[in-house]
Order: structure tokens, then C-alpha cells, then sequence
């Protein structure tokens, strides 16, 4: 296996989920470059946050953007260079709540992209504060008497939005998450996998996920309102089951393909126009 690794100094915190998602996106990578993609031609894409580390942790070509905002760039590299394989890497804090309008459109666009949800369910790197998927009741550094909300539920919003790819695993189950990730970075779409990462210093939830997880058996990922029913099983407050695997596949025409039909069209019409202004003159 190619290392891909870096010779930056790692400051994740020892046991943090990050590093078993990290060596499960490389395992994917090897996988797939022993199957003929070259590693040249991924990009990956990362926020601010601990998870966004990995971009000075990976080997591969990165780019490492704002808070926030890793979906535009995102875009902007798919639509410049469809060839390439993007790979956007974000925490809850950054994909679920200052960059939520940018998921939900790349999701809506269908960009052919995959996005990895570091979703530890707390900002780590500032500390501890509560994010959008922060269960009801959470105290920490900015609720110390337990936040007031309900939590959102990121995959039924994806699914609603037009993510035609979504999975779930959690940084205890490496073998899920090499698979899911290798099947994503495949799927032509937007594929999202909402990975429920522990954060060991501010919101350890190792034991929890570990007494309700489960994988998915005789579910079809095609059907919407099975997934629906899967997705909505765990609304990320309640203590009960939590699936993990493919909960939704669905094949559709992605963002890069519409736009290279628009612009054949508009090249036809302009040569058509220049025919007619031709004759004209
Ligand atoms: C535009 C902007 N807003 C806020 C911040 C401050 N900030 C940096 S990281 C972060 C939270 C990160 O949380 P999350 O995205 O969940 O990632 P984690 O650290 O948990 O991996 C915040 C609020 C910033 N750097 N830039
Ligand atoms: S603060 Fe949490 S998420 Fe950040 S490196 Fe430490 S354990 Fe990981
Ligand atoms: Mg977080």
C-alpha cells in the first residue's frame, strides 16, 4: 500500500476518530489506483476545522479552503477539469452549519463529487461548542447549562435535496467505511457519507455508537421511501438503532453532463446564428 502520507506533524488528539477515516479514504485510493485510477487525478478538498488537517496529512493533490466553504471550490474544480476525482472533506460544524446552503446545492446540482462528513457533532478545533447534529441537552464550552435544539437530521435533508449517493458509517468501523468510501468515489453523482466521528476530547461516544450501531442487511438503496424510513429511524437525538451502509443510490445526469450539453447547443445556435447573419450580408 502507498503511504500517502505527509511529513507534517500530526495534532490530532491520540484515539481520534480522524485518524480511522483518514486510512480508510488511503485505502480506497490504493484500492482504486491498483485498479487503474491514476492518483493524479484526485483533488482533495478541505474546510478549517481538526478534520481538515487531512490536507497536510495526505499525499495527494489538496485544496485547503475556508471554513465553510468546501463545496464551492469543490464545483469550480469539477466543472474546470471533469476528469478529476474530487474528494471534499468536512466537519459537521462546516458542511451542517456555516456551509449548509453550499451542501444542500451541490447536493441540488448533482456535482459529481464525493463529500466526507467528519461529523464528531461538536466544533472540535474551537473547543467543544455545539454544532447543528449536537443532541438536545449537549453541554459544552458555549451551552454549559445543555443546548435548547433539536438536532438536525443531515440525511434527510441530502436525501430531499437531491444527493443521488448516501451512507453512513462510524470512525469504530474501518472495513465499512474503506467500502463506502471506495463506492462513493466511484458513483457518478454526489455522493455523501456521513461519518459519526468520535471526538475523544470533547464528545467521546465511542460506547454509544457501539450499543446501537447496525449494518444495513436486505435494504434496496434504490428504493427513496426505504430509505426515507431508514434515515428517519435515528433523528440524531433519540437513543434508538442506527443504521450504517448504502441507505440511498440513485443513477441521474450530473451537473458536469448537463453543462456539456448546454454548451453544445449554445455552440450550435451561435454557428447557426453566424450561418444566417452570413447569408444575410
Ligand atoms: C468563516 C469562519 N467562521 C468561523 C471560524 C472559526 N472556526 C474554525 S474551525 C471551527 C469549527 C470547526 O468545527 P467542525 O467543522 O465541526 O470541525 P471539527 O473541528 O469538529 O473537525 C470554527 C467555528 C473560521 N475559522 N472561519
Ligand atoms: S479535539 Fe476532537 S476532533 Fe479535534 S483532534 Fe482532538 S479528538 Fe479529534
Ligand atoms: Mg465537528
Amino acid at each position: 500500500m502507498k503511504d500517502l502520507g505527509t511529513s507534517c506533524p500530526n495534532t490530532w488528539c491520540p484515539g481520534c476518530g480522524n485518524f480511522a477515516i483518514m486510512n480508510a479514504v488511503k485505502t480506497a485510493l490504493n484500492s482504486l489506483s491498483d485498479e487503474g485510477l491514476s492518483l493524479n487525478n484526485v483533488v482533495l478538498v478541505s474546510g478549517i476545522g481538526c478534520n481538515s488537517k487531512i490536507a497536510d496529512y495526505m499525499n495527494v493533490n489538496s485544496f485547503y479552503s475556508l471554513h465553510g466553504r468546501v463545496f464551492p471550490p469543490a464545483t469550480g474544480i469539477k466543472l474546470a477539469n471533469p476528469g478529476l476525482k474530487v474528494i471534499g472533506h468536512a466537519g459537521d460544524g462546516d458542511a451542517y452549519g456555516e456551509g449548509l446552503e453550499h451542501l444542500i446545492f451541490a447536493a441540488k446540482r448533482n456535482v459529481d463529487m464525493t463529500a466526507i462528513i467528519h461529523n464528531n457533532r461538536v466544533y472540535g478545533l474551537t473547543t467543544g461548542q455545539y454544532t447543528p447534529t449536537s443532541p438536545l441537552g449537549y453541554k459544552g464550552r458555549s451551552t454549559p447549562f445543555g443546548t435548547t435544539e433539536m438536532p438536525l437530521n443531515p440525511l434527510e435533508l441530502m436525501l430531499v435535496s437531491g444527493a443521488t449517493f448516501l451512507g453512513r458509517g462510524t470512525s469504530h468501523g474501518i472495513d465499512l467505511l474503506k467500502k463506502l468510501f471506495k463506492e462513493a468515489i466511484l458513483h457518478k453523482g454526489f455522493a455523501l457519507i456521513d461519518v459519526l466521528q468520535v471526538c475523544v476530547t470533547y464528545y467521546n461516544m465511542y460506547e454509544y455508537y457501539d450499543k446501537r450501531v447496525y449494518e444495513l442487511k436486505d435494504h434496496n438503496p434504490e428504493d427513496f421511501d426505504a430509505a426515507m424510513k431508514k434515515i428517519r429511524e435515528w433523528d440524531y437525538n433519540t437513543d434508538s438503532p442506527i443504521a450504517l451502509g448504502l441507505l440511498y443510490k440513485k443513477n441521474a445526469p450530473t451537473m458536469e453532463e448537463r453543462f456539456g450539453k448546454f454548451d453544445r447547443e449554445n455552440i450550435d445556435r451561435s454557428s447557426k446564428i453566424k450561418k444566417i447573419m452570413e447569408e444575410a450580408i
